[in-house]
């Protein structure tokens, strides 16, 4: 499975199947129900999308290679992002910092932080993602979630959420 645009990953997640597609044996992709991810945001950079998680009010981890350009806008509150749906926050980045080992080659240490120039307003749309406290188990279920590509050579993206768990 290729999750693109993506970087929203929680584990033990209660998962929502009404609109389940089986990718594998182990994995199932759906639409979320909005604003089910409160974490989870829309990155644009130069016009392309990207994805990331909220950490806390200024802070969201996202992806090395999210920066096309040196301007980032964070969307919060998003679910379909080519609505607008009244629980949108939009934040310009004021700082971006890829890991200082990203190769864009390889895409080792794709891991990027962004500050946001002002703070997320938190609230039923907008949530920091619960941070692990503990490595995840083997078996362990877990919830990926973004805008991207859910299956292995899909060309198009979605609009709305979606999640999948492996
Ligand atoms: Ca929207």
């Amino acid at each position: 499975m290729q999750v693109i645009y993506t970087l929203s990953f929680i584990c033990s997640s209660t998962l929502l199947l009404d609109t389940a597609t089986k990718v594998s044996d182990d994995c199932v992709s759906y639409d979320c129900p909005p604003n089910s991810q409160p974490w989870q945001v829309y990155i644009t950079s130069n016009g392309q999308p990207c994805g990331g998680s909220l950490i806390n009010e200024r802070w969201v981890v996202s992806a090395a290679h999210c920066k096309i350009a040196s301007h980032l806008t964070v969307h919060l509150g998003e679910h379909n992002v080519y609505v607008e749906e009244g629980t949108e926050q939009r934040i310009g980045a004021e700082k971006v910092i890829p890991h200082p080992k990203y190769n864009d080659y390889t895409t080792d240490n794709d891991f990027m932080l962004i500050k946001l120039k002002e703070p997320a307003i938190f609230n039923e749309y907008v949530k920091p993602i619960p941070l692990a406290t503990k490595c995840s188990s083997a078996g362990e279920q877990c919830l990926v979630s973004g805008w991207g590509r859910t299956e292995e050579g899909e060309i198009s993206t979605s609009p709305q959420l979606s999640g999948a768990c492996w």
